[in-house]
């Protein structure tokens, strides 16, 4: 609901119906939150606040309810609301008064309005009282500490406020991966299925798969004479908040949640997470959320220089760019033209002298290259490995076949463990591993030595009712200790013992974050020599967009770990795969390959949906050159089963 999107929706162009059950149920709830703003009277902004509820939970077609007339039996729409939904579903029209509603009230106001916490009631109050219209007057009496002082704010609800909009500022200007992947699916699905498109693709950091993205590129093949037509219906679908510019060959919106037609929802958050994200408003900031999007339509024969330049990175371009210069060619989005054959003609005019391609893997053989995968086209070496041919030949998802890092009901996990066994092996997976939360770790309920033996148990008890049915799956036990003072583990050894293997993770995260490189790095190799510690976990702490890691030398950890390899002991780290961390960052996955440090991909699931995860920390582990033998999860049940012995 920040900034830009704060508006009414715009009429999809054949109706009717003319809106969707939520645009109408947004319209309403924007009426609500204007009325409150301007201070309308309760009775009022209630009357919107419920209609939108209503509709935002009914079942029943609402073009059909508004054509029979029956949209006035539901219960709360009244007489007057009934006829101005009737008139925006069938007409296309919003009453004046809604139009005026959103006109008169000061956009500054409307931008406060995407603050995490801060709702259009004290909007109102502060408005009034200091003159606070906008996100950067609301920063600066915060700052000048006059806003505790009103009644009913206080020192605490001020710093939440500066908090907030630091958030805010960080959340406006990029979005998580798994976040961006799904505005971006979304839309490259929909352009997919308009008369004339030949072929829609993702292209950006979003198809490298970098851990945030800026904005969505999409490319889209389309033949010339279809242009106008497809270009009208990219601008006619759904979830287009705003456009900023749109020809026949270049288009430039925004897109709102409403793209996702069966509604929008985070799931479920380790309150660990939750915390640094905004906590409790972090849902609301993500519903409503928006992304830039820029399409560019182009013929079929353009279509590969097009996805591969706004693929990127810009890097990768750029040493791209210069190979074919070196070899008397000019690369552009357009294609690849020899530049004796060029002369003066630049851009689109001189597209139909380039050597042809077919797909990216065309252009690559033109430069004598092998094709690079999206995901390694950072300028990190790529080219060198295409020219030698000796690219990685990255890790796919069917590769896993199991995860160590994984919770259950024993401490802050919703799945049982025989729930998340079942869930594990429907996935295909060969094996899973249980590692709940260590005693120390009171908000994660974490499971005392007693509890956690008795897991032991029973899983002991699991393995040998599959052994005798001859079902080949296995779960392994383990624990994720706390690393406590001094690099200490949250159990006793004689307990550790008893365990399959060990995830060691920081999570004092102010004690860490307040200390300095060299100690905490100490700590951590303190913390991994010993002969318990199996696993280091999400190895710096970070939370994408909430917080940073503790500073700690991780190619000094990496190399730490190393010698243990060396010298036949288990230390591997782990690349957790919530798409909140992504921690082991994909840029230290290759230092970690390169020094023989083995990396275990984990959900650090606390639900069955979240094994899901496994998928994000695939795409990190490709970005960070990763094959079947750098990582452990793509070893047999047995091989692993030796590996932890
Ligand atoms: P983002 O959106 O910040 O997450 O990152 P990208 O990589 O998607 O960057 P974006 O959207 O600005 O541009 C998409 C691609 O277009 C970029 O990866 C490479 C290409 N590109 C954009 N600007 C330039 C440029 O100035 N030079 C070159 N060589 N390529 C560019
Ligand atoms: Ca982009
Ligand atoms: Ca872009
Ligand atoms: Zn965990």
């Amino acid at each position: 609901m920040a900034g830009s999107d704060f508006a009414l929706p715009k009429p999809r162009p054949n109706g009717p119906p003319f809106f969707s059950r939520n645009q109408i149920a947004a319209a309403l709830h924007q009426v609500a939150v204007l009325l409150e703003l301007q201070g309308a009277n309760v009775f009022r902004l209630r009357s919107y606040q419920n209609a939108s509820r209503t509709l935002g939970g009914i079942t029943e077609d609402l073009g059909e309810l508004v054509a029979t007339g029956k949209l006035f039996d539901i219960k709360g729409i009244g007489k007057g609301l009934g006829s101005a939904i009737s008139q925006a579903v069938s007409q296309g029209e919003w009453p004046n008064d809604w139009i005026d509603l959103h006109n008169n009230t000061p956009p500054g106001l409307i931008e406060m309005l995407g603050i995490p916490g801060l709702g259009p009631k004290r909007i109102k109050i502060m408005n009034e009282e200091l003159g606070v219209d906008s996100i950067a007057t609301l920063k600066q009496a915060a700052l000048d500490d006059s806003i505790a002082g009103l009644k009913g704010f206080g020192a605490k609800s001020q710093q939440k406020m500066l908090d907030g909009i630091e958030l805010l500022a960080r959340f406006r200007s990029r979005r998580r991966l798994d976040i961006g992947l799904m505005y971006g699916e979304a839309f490259e699905q929909k352009i997919a299925t308009i008369d004339g498109v030949i072929k829609a693709q993702l292209a950006g950091s979003a198809r490298r798969r970098r851990e945030t993205i800026g904005d969505l590129d999409v490319v889209v093949g389309v033949l010339d004479e279809d242009k106008e037509s497809v270009s009208k219906a990219i601008l006619a679908l759904p979830g287009i908040a705003d456009v900023k510019g749109a020809g026949d060959s270049k288009i430039s919106l925004i897109l709102d949640t409403s793209i996702f037609e069966g509604g929008f929802s985070v799931g479920h958050i380790d309150p660990n997470v939750m915390d640094a994200i905004g906590g409790e408003d972090y849902e609301q900031l993500e519903s409503g959320g928006t992304i830039d999007a820029q399409v560019r339509l182009v013929t079929p024969e353009i279509f590969p220089f097009t996805l591969a330049y706004f693929t990127g990175s810009k890097e990768h371009n750029i040493v791209m760019r210069q190979r074919a210069i070196d070899r008397g060619l000019r690369l552009s989005e357009f294609g690849l033209i020899p530049e004796a054959k060029a002369g003066d003609l630049k851009g689109m005019a001189a597209a139909h002298l380039s050597l042809p391609a077919a797909d990216e893997n065309e252009i690559y053989r033109h430069l004598e290259l092998d094709w690079v995968p999206p995901e390694l086209r950072e300028d990190t070496g790529e080219i060198a490995a295409a020219q030698d041919e000796i690219l990685p030949r990255l890790i796919i998802p069917s590769d896993v076949r199991g995860a160590l890092h994984n919770h259950t009901t024993l401490s802050d996990g919703d799945a049982t463990l025989e729930q998340m066994a079942d869930a594990a092996r429907n996935i295909g997976w060969n094996w899973l591993g249980i590692a709940d939360h260590s005693p120390t770790l009171k908000v994660a309920n974490g499971a005392s030595a007693e509890d956690l033996l008795s897991q032991g148990e029973q899983i002991r008890q699991y393995n040998a009712a599959w052994q005798q049915e001859g079902v080949d799956f296995r779960l392994f036990h383990g624990v994720e200790s706390d690393i406590l003072e001094g690099g200490k583990l949250d159990h006793p050894d004689d307990v550790l013992d008893q365990l399959d293997y060990v995830v060691a993770s920081v999570h004092a995260m102010t004690k860490w974050k307040n200390r300095d490189e060299v100690t905490n790095t100490e700590e951590l190799i303190r913390c991994i020599d010993h002969p318990a510690t199996t696993v280091l976990g999400h190895p710096t702490g970070r939370i994408l967009q909430g917080r940073d890691g503790y500073e700690v030398d991780m190619f000094a950890i990496i190399e730490h770990m190393a010698e243990h390899n060396a010298a036949g002991r288990l230390k591997a780290v782990e690349l957790n795969a919530s798409p909140y961390r992504l921690d082991l960052d994909w840029r230290l996955c290759k230092y970690a390959k390169n020094n023989n440090v083995p990396v275990v991909i984990n959900p650090d699931a606390h639900s069955v949906r979240g094994l899901g995860d496994v998928a994000y920390g695939v795409m990190t582990a490709r970005k960070g050159w990763l094959e079947t033998d750098d990582i452990l999860n793509s070893l047999s049940g047995d091989a692993m089963t030796e590996r932890l012995s």
